[in-house]
């Protein structure tokens, strides 16, 4: 019996706290030497599909049923787009555009963030591109001037993308200006250090492991506690009005 069916994780109509402890492995088609944990997807009410991919070494990924976005959380990946071999090690990434023909294969034992997403088409828009890329070549944005809070958009801020995936680094005692209410939702991996995260009308204690998924509307609100920065991954639907247009 492991503590007593006690857990940090929350499952609410607006918001899911998901810690390590409750994560559960299965298979999906098309990966072998891959073990997945579904964060999200619509069975959660969320508009994307957001995975851990842990891989053993040689493991791969199957075809994409959509876009799909990777961040390397630990080992490396080759990614093989057409001809082109790229070589991902932690916090390396890249964005393929629906229909790409590429491959993901483990060249060590590794770690992703995989999160995928229906691409939402606007007329007269170009498609949008393959990218690949490094979080450090990034630059930071300081969130609404707050040196303490910054922002790395790891996508191109353009039309033809549906949707970011940031990364926020916080130093320890800084906090968003202000609790959001906002039309996005959200899928948020817990990368470094920790602290307070405000969902809907709860306050959670939250730890590097920890995936949140926030629906449109939630109510959040981040403070950083301890003595590292806390740094999290950050998915929004992005750039696309809410009738559809
Ligand atoms: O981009 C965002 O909406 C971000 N500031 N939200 C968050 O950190 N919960
Ligand atoms: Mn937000």
């Amino acid at each position: 019996m492991q503590h007593l069916g006690a857990t940090r994780s929350s499952l609410k109509p607006d918001h899911l706290l998901q810690t390590p402890d409750t994560f559960v492995r299965i298979p999906l088609p098309g990966a072998s030497g891959v073990d997945c944990i579904v964060h999200a997807g619509p069975q959660l009410g969320a508009n994307f599909s957001q995975i851990t991919a842990e891989f053993s070494a040689g493991g791969s990924l199957g075809s994409a049923p959509a876009q799909r976005f990777i961040y390397v959380l630990a080992g490396e990946l080759g990614l093989t787009i057409g001809e082109k071999k790229h070589l991902l090690g932690p916090a390396g990434y890249a964005y393929l555009p629906t229909g790409t023909p590429h491959s993901v294969t483990a060249l060590s034992a590794a770690k992703a963030a995989v999160i995928e997403k229906r691409y939402h088409p606007l007329p007269n828009l170009p498609a949008p591109a393959v990218v690949v890329g490094h979080e450090s070549s990034v630059s930071e944005v300081a969130l609404m001037g707050d040196n303490a809070l910054q922002v790395r958009s790891l996508l191109p801020d353009a039309d033809a993308y549906d949707f970011a995936v940031n990364t926020m680094t916080y130093d320890p005692g800084a906090a968003l200006s202000r609790v959001e209410i906002h039309v996005m939702e959200h899928g948020l991996l817990m990368l470094e250090g920790g602290g307070i995260y405000r969902l809907g009308d709860s306050w959670y204690p939250v730890d590097a492991g920890d995936f949140i998924w926030m629906a449109p509307y939630c109510p959040q609100w981040f403070g950083a506690l301890g003595k590292i920065p806390a740094k999290y991954l950050i998915y929004k639907d992005w750039r696309r009005h809410p009738l559809g247009a």
